[in-house]
């Protein structure tokens, strides 16, 4: 497959760029480095620094033999992305290039701004591109289970049938979600799936849960082709900000009660399913939805389980409940289907400790570059 990733520089595009090239796909990457002048902005400094796009392209050159393509450029600039679909020509694209995090989508106005004007100004553009050069191209599109929130029934996979005064149809699940960041991924969906009825597109819409982890099949052996891994309040997701927090001495920053129930996975989870996901494509005029995630945990767990693993490695870990900067419910009814991508084949990599442990080794490695500033200061809404 020609696969086009855009926002390769992110910690799952570069990671999904090399998987993707080791089994033998033409990858190209894009990227305007948005998230690394964020973080910069909000010195939000991740746990070690990574090489640029063109560096890493080299560096996986010289293990792999093969070639990553690299294009640096806003894809809200139709100029921008008219040529580079007419160049590449993709016969898959995998979208993940969004303002990625929730608190910053609520720190300001002109966050705000941003974050709707990038997330849906990238998404139309790319919807618009593949009707102009490759209509037949097969979108996967990174949405996010917080899409759903955390409604009083089960979530379902994508669509919910309704039945009403005695008939009935199959709708998108109800949607609710719980920062502006999350609405946009709603917005992506409502917009995919106008796009796919009236046009026909075959797209991929997977609603993923936070991701853990550092490491790969493909990253094990340089640590220059780690994933930027992020451990602050703004851009780091909660198991990484808690190993972080372990190996610094900082007490896990559980919010509010901890009965916060998520979906979860590990990194080398998601590559598995974005590589079942373009296997699988959507047929024309199809929009398959799959809930990307492989075991769900309450945030009272996952502290749980980082202290106790983080004693096995010889760390002192306490954990502090803290005011919830955030809106949310603290405890609360949580049970989404998740089949689709275990029919498909996926093989989780479960939350062992062994798994655990790994990440808590590696991050002890980078232990004097933590930055304790960086871990809370409480973006609220
Ligand atoms: N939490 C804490 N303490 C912390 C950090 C987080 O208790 O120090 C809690 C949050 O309040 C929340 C839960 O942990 O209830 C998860 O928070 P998170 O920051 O790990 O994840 P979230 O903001 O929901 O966003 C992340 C990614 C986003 C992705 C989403 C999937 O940044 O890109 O879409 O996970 S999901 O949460 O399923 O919507």
């Amino acid at each position: 497959m020609r696969v086009l990733i855009l926002g390769g520089d992110g910690y799952l595009g570069w990671p999904t760029a090399m998987h993707f090239s080791a089994k033998g796909h033409e990858v190209a990457v894009v990227d305007n480095y948005l998230r690394r002048n964020l973080a910069r902005e909000t010195d939000s400094g991740a746990l070690y620094s990574t090489p640029n796009l063109h560096e890493r392209a080299e560096i996986w050159k010289e293990h792999s033999g093969e070639n990553i393509s690299v294009h640096i450029g806003d894809l809200c600039d139709w100029d921008f992305i008219n040529s580079l679909f007419a160049e590449f020509k993709p016969d898959t694209i995998i979208h993940y290039a969004e303002q990625p995090s929730a608190p910053y989508s609520m720190l300001s106005t002109a966050a705000a701004r941003l974050t709707l004007s990038n997330n849906i100004g990238v998404t139309g553009n790319v919807v618009l591109a593949m009707k102009e050069h490759c209509p037949d191209a097969h979108l996967i599109k990174l949405g996010t289970m917080g899409e759903y929130g955390t409604p009083n029934i089960d979530i379902e996979e994508g669509w919910l049938e309704v039945e009403h005064k005695g008939r009935s149809q199959k709708f998108l699940y109800p949607r609710q979600a719980g920062s502006l960041y999350h609405t946009t991924k709603v917005m992506d969906t409502d917009l995919l799936w106008f796009y796919v009825r009236t046009w026909g597109l075959r797209v991929t819409d997977l609603m993923q849960g936070p991701v853990y982890g550092i490491f790969t099949d493909e990253n094990g052996h340089d640590d220059r082709l780690l994933p930027c891994f992020a451990y602050d309040e703004i851009f780091g997701t909660v198991i990484n900000r808690f190993v972080v927090q372990a190996v610094a001495g900082y007490p896990l920053t559980v919010y509010g009660k901890g009965g916060q129930t998520r979906g979860y996975l590990n990194l080398k989870d998601t590559l598995q399913c974005l590589l079942l996901a373009a296997e699988n494509p959507a047929d024309s005029g199809e929009m398959k939805i799959y809930n990307q995630l492989t075991e769900t945990f309450s945030v009272n767990e996952i502290a749980d389980h980082v202290q106790r693993v983080g004693k096995q490695h010889g760390l002192d870990v306490e954990i502090k409940s803290i005011e919830n900067p955030r809106k949310e419910l603290e405890e609360h009814y949580y049970n989404p289907a998740h089949t689709g991508l275990l029919d498909l084949g996926l093989k989780p990599n479960y939350l062992t400790d062994e798994a655990l442990g790994e990440i808590i080794q590696k991050v002890i490695q980078y232990k004097d570059s933590i930055v304790q500033g960086r871990i809370f200061r409480g973006v609220k809404w």
